[in-house]
């Protein structure tokens, strides 16, 4: 599934030691050697992302023995095969584990947690790569294409991105990046795509050659969600893409790079204490990070210990920190419409976050319903409540909007306005454009495989419920919506199966002003998300 990291499989595991290692944790069920290595990868490349690779807990509950061993094996091996209806997969129905295994995975639950290998700059160093030197890049566009109007599409499961037209809808290249690439984000001009792979993989992808080709290349971490580069230029100097950054969840900490070749050179690690209750946290993972315009400064959401830290890089050897204190379970989110705050969801808290990158404070934290999930979210203009940024929800069918403009409509900045109830819960993307007479939302993760391949739209003119919804597949999940540059067609993907020919995935593209099935652009891998380069440069959405 994905690169195991390297000392981690080398290394001999004994249950017994494990068991020496957590002595008030009661009797942990023996697994042999070979169990053992099989449920510590697996658990590694499928549960980590959610319980931790530590066990503690985020968006799925903590999995630490003193939690799993009073559930017991035949208790805990029933929800790893059934699933839950609060988000849990159903591993077992789904096909991905036997009976036998959903046990074995019981039994390690119930023993410590073994402790994954750290990572020093040394070994980043060796794994980075420039395969083009930034004097041997060409210092225009050597396409006829419209490179701005590409859309750079996750591939999930085959460890790559496929660089799209999104004038003929041709794939223009695909690029081999780490394994299930979680987002791209772009360098300031738009010219570079910085692709960060799930098993911490930074692939940097020049989109001026004929066919974009990937230029440089590092592995600054064992799993990772988020990449992002400098883009202040003011007063202060001018660092639009000077430096990268790139969050990671194993081992807790972000990393600092050379923006034009991927060099790292500072790693700061996320480890202390949780905001509210001052416990020493081993494990806080680096959520979404955004650049400031403002100043020289990155927005880094430390999850577990509910932190965003207002980090400044103008001396980036000597970086200093605010720590602003908002809650836990930090995760998605993006900029409201005029990019001077940050929304960002502390999803199992049930709350938006409000960052003002300008004061450099929280603006607010405002409460939604049951886990928040906005991608980056929504702008749009509600008739009766003035400029608003929603957001969609795993735990709950709906909307909610949330009042973005402190000047002009002061009664509803930074309250929850407006409730659109949707047909079920699990939605993960919501998306608009400025253009747009529509809100376009998925329901990816809802248990039901109808409605997981379901989207539904939004009139603006009329938010009180939603105007239309439509299966977009026979099969899949349909997951994330992107604009294309015009802001006239909506992308969505179909996310298949990778073992199924046929049902690998495709991606459907609709008029945004009919809301008609346009074009389907089909075979592609468990397509995930999609970046159109000119909206991620400019932040529309
Ligand atoms: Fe994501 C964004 C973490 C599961 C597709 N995902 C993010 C971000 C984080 C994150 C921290 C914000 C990055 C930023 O903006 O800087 N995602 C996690 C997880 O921890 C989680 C829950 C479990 C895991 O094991 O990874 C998870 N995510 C998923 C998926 O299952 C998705 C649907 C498919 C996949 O590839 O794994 C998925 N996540 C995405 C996408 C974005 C994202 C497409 C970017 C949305 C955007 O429009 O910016």
């Amino acid at each position: 599934l994905m690169n195991p990291p390297q000392e981690e499989s080398d290394k001999e595991e004994k249950p017994t030691q494990i068991s020496e290692a957590q002595p008030a944790a009661g009797n942990a069920p023996a697994l042999s050697d070979e169990e053992f290595a099989w449920a510590k990868q697996v658990y590694f490349e499928r549960c980590a992302g959610c319980h931790g690779t530590l066990r503690k807990g985020a968006t799925g509950p903590a999995l630490t023995p003193d939690k799993t061993q009073p559930k017991g094996t035949l208790a805990l091996a029933a929800i790893i095969f059934n699933g839950t209806p609060r988000g849990m997969p159903d591993w077992g129905k789904q096909g991905f584990f036997t009976q036998e295994q959903t046990e074995i995975m019981a039994k390690f639950l119930q023993n410590a947690p073994p402790a994954p290998p750290e990572m020093a700059l040394e070994q980043m160093k060796a794994s980075w790569k420039v395969l083009v030197p930034p004097e041997q890049r060409p210092t225009s566009p050597q396409t006829q294409r419209d490179w701005e109007n590409y859309f750079i599409v996750t591939l999930r499961d085959a460890g790559q991105v496929a660089v799209i037209d999104g004038d003929t809808y041709e794939v223009v290249s695909t690029v081999d990046t780490g394994y299930a690439v979680h987002i791209t984000r772009m360098s300031a001009s738009g010219r570079y795509a910085y692709v960060i792979g799930r098993d911490g993989k930074l692939a940097m992808v020049d989109l001026w050659t004929e066919k974009p080709t990937k230029v440089a290349e590092v592995q600054v971490c064992y799993d990772a969600r988020s990449v992002e580069v400098s883009k202040y230029n003011g007063e202060l100097g001018n660092f639009s893409d000077k430096y990268a950054a790139v969050g990671c969840y194993w081992p807790p900490h972000f990393v600092i790079l050379d923006g034009q070749t991927l060099e790292p050179f500072k790693v700061v690690s996320t480890r202390s204490y949780t905001f509210d209750t001052e416990e020493y946290h081993p494990e806080p993972r680096v959520a979404s990070i955004v650049a400031s315009t403002y100043k020289p400064e990155w927005i880094i959401n430390v999850k577990e210990t509910g932190l965003i830290w207002l980090v400044n890089y103008a001396d980036p050897n000597n970086p200093t920190i605010k720590m602003i204190e908002a809650a836990r379970f930090l995760h998605d989110g993006g900029w409201d419409a005029t990019k001077r705050y940050f929304l960002v969801a502390a999803n199992q808290s049930n709350k938006i976050a409000v960052v003002d990158a300008l004061e450099g404070k929280l603006a607010a934290l405002v409460d939604t319903p049951a886990v928040p999930h906005p991608g980056r979210g929504a702008n749009w203009v509600d008739p009766e409540f003035g400029p608003v940024w929603s957001t969609s929800h795993l735990g709950e069918g709906a909307i909610v909007s949330i009042g973005t403009d402190p000047e002009g409509h002061p009664d509803s900045a930074w309250k929850a306005v407006r409730v659109t109830p949707l047909p079920g819960a699990g939605s993960l993307f919501i998306k608009t454009h400025p253009n747009s007479q529509w809100i376009w939302v998925d329901m990816a993760l809802n248990s039901d495989p109808a409605l997981a391949r379901t989207v539904c739209v939004v009139a603006k003119s009329d938010p009180t419920r939603v105007h239309k919804c439509w299966e977009i597949a026979a099969y899949g999940r349909a997951v994330h919506m992107e604009y294309n540059k015009q802001g006239t067609e909506v992308w969505i993907s179909v996310w298949g199966d990778a073992s199924k020919p046929g049902e690998t995935g495709e991606i459907v593209v609709y008029d945004d002003a009919t809301l008609q099935e346009k074009a389907r652009i089909p075979n592609l891998i468990t397509p995930t998300g999609k970046f159109n380069v000119y909206n991620t440069v400019h932040d529309i959405y």
